[in-house]
């Protein structure tokens, strides 16, 4: 049998060879506009690693019924005071929900609805995530060490990140003497 090791899981199943696992990374450079204190982000390191993640796609993109598997390992750290966070976004086809559940570290996933209101879930080792379709997603790292979470979505969700690039997150999470608070 095949086993194949990404970040964290083991697939066992001979259909999951791993041949499919695309790996990608977001370094501070990526993120251009994502956080809001600019003059933070102008002095650090571009090339510094935000995120990784590791997608499983069994099937192609915009398969109807299907289903993708993703682990994201976010590092700790700031810009400014806001916490480092994923770009987020919305699904393409706007009602396809999502699961997220929390492996290792600790953190928020920052969520918000199409009329813009956002709210926040505590991330922690086995927390469990619904995400509803027509929500936006990010996860922001508060804790000391790195966040790992897994996520799973219909392979015929996509992804449209413009809507989060032109017009953001109605609201930040930033630390606040020490605690983490959506502003
Ligand atoms: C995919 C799923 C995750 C994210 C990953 C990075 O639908 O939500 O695998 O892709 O956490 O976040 P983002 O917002 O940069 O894609
Ligand atoms: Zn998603």
């Amino acid at each position: 049998t095949n086993k194949v090791f990404i970040p964290e899981v083991f697939f066992t199943n001979d259909c999951l060879t791993g041949e499919d696992v695309v790996k990608s990374t977001r370094v501070l450079g990526d993120l251009d506009g994502v956080f809001q204190d600019k003059e933070a982000y102008g002095k650090m390191n571009k090339e510094q690693a935000v995120y990784h993640v590791s997608s499983y796609l069994p099937v192609l993109e915009n398969t109807p019924g299907g289903l993708f598997m993703g682990i994201t390992t976010l590092y700790p750290g700031k810009v400014g005071q806001e916490y480092f966070m994923t770009k987020g976004h919305f699904h393409s086809n706007s009602d396809r929900a999502e699961f997220y559940w929390g492996v290792e570290g600790e953190g928020f996933l920052i969520l918000m609805d199409e009329r813009r209101n956002v709210w926040a879930e505590r991330m922690f080792p086995g927390s469990l995530h619904y995400i509803p379709g027509k929500v936006a997603h990010r996860v922001a790292n508060t804790g000391y060490q790195k966040l790992v979470f897994s996520a799973c979505w219909p392979s015929d969700a996509g992804h449209d990140y413009a809507t989060i690039a032109d017009a953001g997150f109605a609201r930040r999470l930033v630390d606040v003497n020490g605690v983490p608070t959506l502003v």
